[in-house]
This record gives structure tokens, C-alpha cells and sequence, in this order.
């Protein structure tokens, strides 16, 4: 429905539909140097991954190249990435993280 704005005589149109937030995938890439046990690390202690997930995930990204450590809003995605990057980073493996439009 519409309403006006109180006492300017300038009608303005109110959306009541609710709109979600579009939903954006982390993924992890394949590369050759990062340890194992690092990727797995990196899923349980940023994407609350238990041993087992975190294993098969890993996994999946060594054997196919990529996967998909969680989906998350916009904000926390970009978050997640640069906290996977930088943890990375300081670690010196070549670790990639990247987010895609679900
Ligand atoms: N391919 C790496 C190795 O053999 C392991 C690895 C898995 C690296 C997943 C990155 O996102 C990755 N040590």
C-alpha cells in the first residue's frame, strides 16, 4: 500500500513485501602446495565444519578443483574469503577462496 509523508502532501509508495537477501557461495579451489591438514583446518575453524565434513570437503576440492565450504549473505561471505586469505597468507600457502552468486 501507499502513505504520505506526514504533513508534506508528498505521497510516497511503502513495499511491504519482503525481499530475502541474494545468497553467495564460498568456494575453495584446488592448488599443490597447500597441506591437507591445512584445508581442513581452514573448514572446521572459519565454515564450523566437523572433522568428517571438513574431510570430504577438502576432498571434493582436490579431486573436481573446487568446492563449496557454505552460502552465505554478501557481507559474511566477503568476510569468510578474507579471513580464509588472510589465514592463508600468514601461513605462506597459496590457498584460494573466492564467492559466487548463488
Ligand atoms: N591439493 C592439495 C595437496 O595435494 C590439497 C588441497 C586441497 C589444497 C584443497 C587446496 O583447496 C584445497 N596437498
Amino acid at each position: 500500500g501507499g502513505s504520505g509523508g506526514p504533513g508534506t502532501g508528498i505521497l510516497t509508495r511503502t513495499r511491504e513485501k519482503t525481499k530475502r537477501p541474494s545468497l553467495y557461495k564460498v568456494l575453495l579451489l584446488n592448488d599443490d602446495y597447500t597441506p591437507m591438514e591445512f584445508v581442513i583446518h581452514v573448514l572446521e575453524r572459519f565454515f564450523q565444519k566437523n572433522r568428517e565434513e571438513a574431510t570430504a570437503i577438502m576432498l571434493l576440492v582436490h579431486t573436481r578443483g573446487v568446492g563449496v565450504c557454505g552460502v552465505f549473505t554478501y557481507e559474511v561471505a566477503e568476510t569468510k574469503v578474507a579471513q580464509v586469505l588472510d589465514f592463508a597468507r600468514q601461513h605462506q600457502h597459496p590457498l584460494q577462496c573466492t564467492m559466487e552468486k548463488e
